[in-house]
């Protein structure tokens, strides 16, 4: 079996494995994890690095000399393991100050603060050598129309970003943005609920070139969305910063499984994009492969760590089985009966204009569309291939 080395880049949020498994209708089930602790046992298991939310690190209202503390300890364990920080984030959303959101607050000093709380802990991000800074707006939406002016809220969500991100390019810390789209939880509605949504609101934004996505499986799945369809979009628009794997049953309540515990199919897709989906299949992402799931509320300590290393266990898994894919002469054929390479192909020719295809008979009054609408489709070949390379059939 594959085991996870330093290479593979794998990384974790201190509040996967630290989650004390809370949630809204029982208590903890587990201790508080000394993050020190979770940087060990992250790096004995393979990971490459670890990230965090400020208050993951610091308790929420530390003074700075207890601050201080908390840092050269996380620094001092990160220094022992050879553990990297490639991106951090801000909590905005667990105290009370943001019940009515963070950036988008209707409440103005509750927006000053919030900017004040990220610029903070983008000082400490820079610090460590982040390169990517998340923004997941958890609290930015509402449950009551009337209780929200929409476009002013989109237009306070831009000036954030774009102050954030002039903050970043003005004090030297070249980081970029990498907002987090989800549909809803805890918010009835949250503001950039999908993949599209963010891509769009990006394209206005002054600092557009700085800022990207980190999608999160269970998010988009959340919204009934395709995921590997979303990161693709991501990618070929350049804006695949970052990235939140984990698993989902389909539209319900965030699951935030191990990786590949939910839907296994798509996952294996979209591991097959990262590793294979780039120019003659060379990877198409090259950041890390970042966890973001919670470990089961009914697992112990023990069951925590086995969590994580099943995460990066599945994905190797997957990865192995993708390669397979990719290699086996039969996909390959399969992949050219349904005429997957010929999409690549421009529709018009080299140098032909629509008056050289208004000219062109072959391609209407003469073209058969009967015939070309009974050409078999390979599609169901080509499924159960990835099925049975999944199942290690083949
Ligand atoms: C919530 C999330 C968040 C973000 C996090 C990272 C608490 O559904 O996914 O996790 O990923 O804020 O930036
Ligand atoms: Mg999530
Ligand atoms: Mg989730
Ligand atoms: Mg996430």
């Amino acid at each position: 079996a594959p085991q996870p080395t330093k290479d593979d880049r794998f990384t974790f949020g201190l509040w996967t494995v630290g989650w004390q498994a809370r949630d809204p209708f029982g208590d903890a089930t587990r201790p508080a994890l000394d993050p020190v602790e979770s940087v060990h046992r992250l790096a004995e298991l393979g990971a490459a690095g670890v990230t965090f939310h400020d208050d993951d690190l610091i308790p929420f209202g530390s003074e700075d000399a207890e601050r201080a503390k908390h840092v050269q300890r996380f620094t001092d364990a990160l220094e022992e393991t050879g553990l990297v920080v490639p991106m951090a984030t801000t909590n905005l959303f667990t105290h009370p100050v943001f019940k009515e959101g963070a950036l988008t607050a209707n409440d103005r000093d509750v927006r000053r603060y919030a900017l004040r709380k990220v610029m903070r802990n983008m000082d400490l991000a820079a610090e460590l050598g982040a390169r990517t800074y998340v923004l997941w707006g958890g609290r930015e939406g509402a449950e009551v129309d009337s209780a929200k002016d929409l476009r002013a809220a989109l237009d306070r969500y831009r000036e954030g970003i774009d102050t954030l991100a002039q903050y970043s390019e003005d004090r030297g810390y070249g980081l970029r943005f990498a907002l987090e789209p989800k549909p809803n939880e805890p918010r009835g509605d949250i503001f950039l609920p999908t993949i599209g949504h963010a891509l769009a609101f990006i394209s206005t934004l002054e600092h557009a070139d700085l800022v990207g996505l980190n999608p999160e499986v269970g998010h988009e799945q959340m919204a009934n969305l395709n995921y590997t369809h979303g990161i693709a979009q991501a990618l070929w628009q350049g804006k695949l910063f970052h990235i939140d794997l984990n698993g989902q049953h389909g539209p319900k309540f965030d699951q935030d499984l191990v990786f590949g515990h939910g839907d296994l199919l798509s996952a294996f897709g979209t591991v097959d994009l990262l590793e294979h989906g780039g120019p003659n299949g060379s990877p198409a992402y090259d950041g890390p492969r970042h966890f973001d799931y919670k470990p089961l509320r009914t697992e112990d300590i023990d069951g925590v760590w086995a969590s994580a290393a099943a995460n990066m266990r599945t994905y190797l898994l997957l990865k192995e089985r993708a390669a397979a894919f990719r290699a086996d002469p039969e996909v390959q054929e399969a992949l050219a009966a349904a005429r997957v390479p010929e999409l690549a192909q421009p529709t018009l020719a080299d140098g032909e204009t629509y008056e050289d295809l208004l000219a062109d008979r072959a391609a209407f009054e003469e073209f058969d569309a009967e015939a070309a609408g009974a050409r078999p489709g390979g599609q169901v070949r080509l499924s159960q291939l990835a099925v049975e390379h999944l199942l290690g059939a083949r």
